[in-house]
């Protein structure tokens, strides 16, 4: 199945220029993802130690997607990945002052993991190899910090049902418009963007089933916030 996919040209300035861009936003998630562990671990008194863990394994994921650009020699585009991840990271830093953990929880925790994760599954097959050792090994993290975010919620669902779906109403279209301006580069590097975007609405639908909202209401949410990204893009053209 992979291998009859189309490999990329990796050495065309097309490719390169995509490759960097993407790369630089997988680096800025990263490093953001690392701070924003180290202030749930603030937040979470109780589960410290292992929100700075995974603050950690954050960490490391952003030095080694930097060396997946270095192997390729290509500088990661970092300008442009911290505009694009700005309204999230501010919306992040919001709750957080606000005491909102849930809220934190949710674009953390489900919102940017399930986002990776997606991506990463479907860079997987038309990455170079070096790269993709790197990602096959990241994925496994990543499940992992999906997971706490899920059960965290899960074990909590009535009091945060409310806080949850606000926060994906506000949160939710802002990915969405990331993979859009990104939508492109995506495909020059081999990663068809409407692909991604349904193996994330998978994703995050399961993961809001399994803290305790409905199918139908998951799925509700998920389309509120696709009509809001549509709108938003429509107001931009
Ligand atoms: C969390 O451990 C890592 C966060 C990294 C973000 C990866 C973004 C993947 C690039 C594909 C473009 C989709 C835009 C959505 C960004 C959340
Ligand atoms: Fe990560
Ligand atoms: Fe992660």
């Amino acid at each position: 199945m992979t291998a009859s996919l189309a490999q990329p040209n990796r050495n065309s300035d097309t490719y390169r220029h995509a490759y960097g861009r993407i790369n630089g936003l997988v680096v800025v998630g990263e490093g953001l993802a690392d701070r924003h562990f180290r202030l749930l671990a603030r937040a979470i008194p109780e589960d410290r130690e292992e929100l700075e863990r995974l603050a950690a394994m954050e960490g490391r994921h952003a030095r080694d997607f930097v060396d997946c650009g270095r192997q390729a020699g290509v500088p990661p585009d970092l300008g442009l990945a911290r505009r694009l991840f700005a309204p999230l990271h501010a919306l992040f830093l919001r709750y957080d002052r606000a005491g909102n953990r849930s809220g934190c929880l949710v674009i953390q925790g489900l919102i940017v993991e399930c986002f990776a994760l997606a991506a990463y599954r479907h860079y997987l097959p038309v990455a170079d190899p070096y790269s993709q050792g790197v990602t096959a090994a990241v994925m496994a993290d990543e499940t992992e910090h999906l997971s706490y975010a899920e059960s965290w919620l899960a074990q909590r669902f009535t009091q945060v049902q409310a806080a949850v779906e606000q926060c994906c109403a506000m949160a939710l279209p802002m990915p969405m418009s990331m993979l859009q301006t990104l939508a492109g580069d995506l495909r020059v590097v081999g990663i068809e963007p409407v692909e991604l975007l349904a193996t994330f609405s998978e994703l995050f639908q399961g993961s809001l089933e399994l803290i305790g909202f409905t199918p139908s209401a998951a799925r509700r949410i998920l389309i509120g916030a696709a009509a809001t990204a549509a709108a938003g893009s429509a107001r931009a053209i």
